[in-house]
């Protein structure tokens, strides 16, 4: 199968490339097509704008990941909101703008979420949903990975995701977790899709 990976994060596409090696599919990246503003409130809805709009423009199928942090002392904060937070344009001052949220705050804990969605050009859509728990450090370490990677340790581990590689990642992620899910629905070829009696 020929697939469109429907994101412009470059973190994200090396993790996509190297978690669907061996399935025997073709990835091809968005090119100069532009993603759709991210208007929704789920990461459910925003994976589907993203996927959607990339499988109907190129008459593929298309991977698109919609991912954040929640961080349980703000409520949950950014969240879906993840890659604007504190309109900071850059992963290193993102970070900076959630240490001083977090500052003197003992309660450290967060998880991130991802949903991949494959979205055919008919409309049929796939979900796969990962999640990892862990704790905020208060300064960053390590140089791999991207976005939240360097302040985050997760659970049972001691080292951030930035100083993991990407295989190293993929193996607790929650895009590892999520791509599992697809690549474990698509081991004997496409899953059979759900029909509606009568139609
Ligand atoms: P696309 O929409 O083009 O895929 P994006 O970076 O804008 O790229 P999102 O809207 O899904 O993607 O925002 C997710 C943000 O959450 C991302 O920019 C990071 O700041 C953060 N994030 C998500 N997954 C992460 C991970 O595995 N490690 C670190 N930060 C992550």
């Amino acid at each position: 199968m020929n697939v469109v990976v429907a994101t412009s994060n470059a973190g994200k596409i090396r993790e996509i490339e190297e978690a669907m090696q061996g399935l025997g599919w073709t990835l091809s990246p968005l090119g100069s097509l532009p993603l759709p503003e991210e208007t929704g409130t789920t990461y459910e809805e925003n994976a589907a704008l993203k996927a959607c709009a990339a499988a109907v423009m190129l008459g593929r199928p298309a991977l698109a990941d919609d991912s954040g942090i929640e961080v349980e002392a703000l409520g949950g904060e950014p969240g879906v909101y993840s890659a604007r937070y504190g309109n900071r344009d850059s992963d290193v001052e993102r970070n900076v703008y959630l240490l001083e949220k977090l500052r003197g705050q003992t309660n450290r804990r967060a998880k991130f979420v991802s949903v991949v969605i494959l979205a055919y050009p008919d409309g049929h859509l796939e979900t796969y949903r990962g999640e990892l728990p862990g704790t905020l450090l208060e300064g960053p370490r390590g140089a791999n990975g991207f976005g939240y990677d360097p302040l985050f340790v997760p659970d049972g581990e001691t080292r951030t995701l930035a100083e993991m590689t990407v295989p190293e990642k993929r193996a607790v992620s929650h895009r590892g977790r999520a791509l599992a899910a697809l690549r474990e629905a698509h081991r004997d070829g496409p899953p059979a899709r759900e029909t509606t009696p009568g139609v």
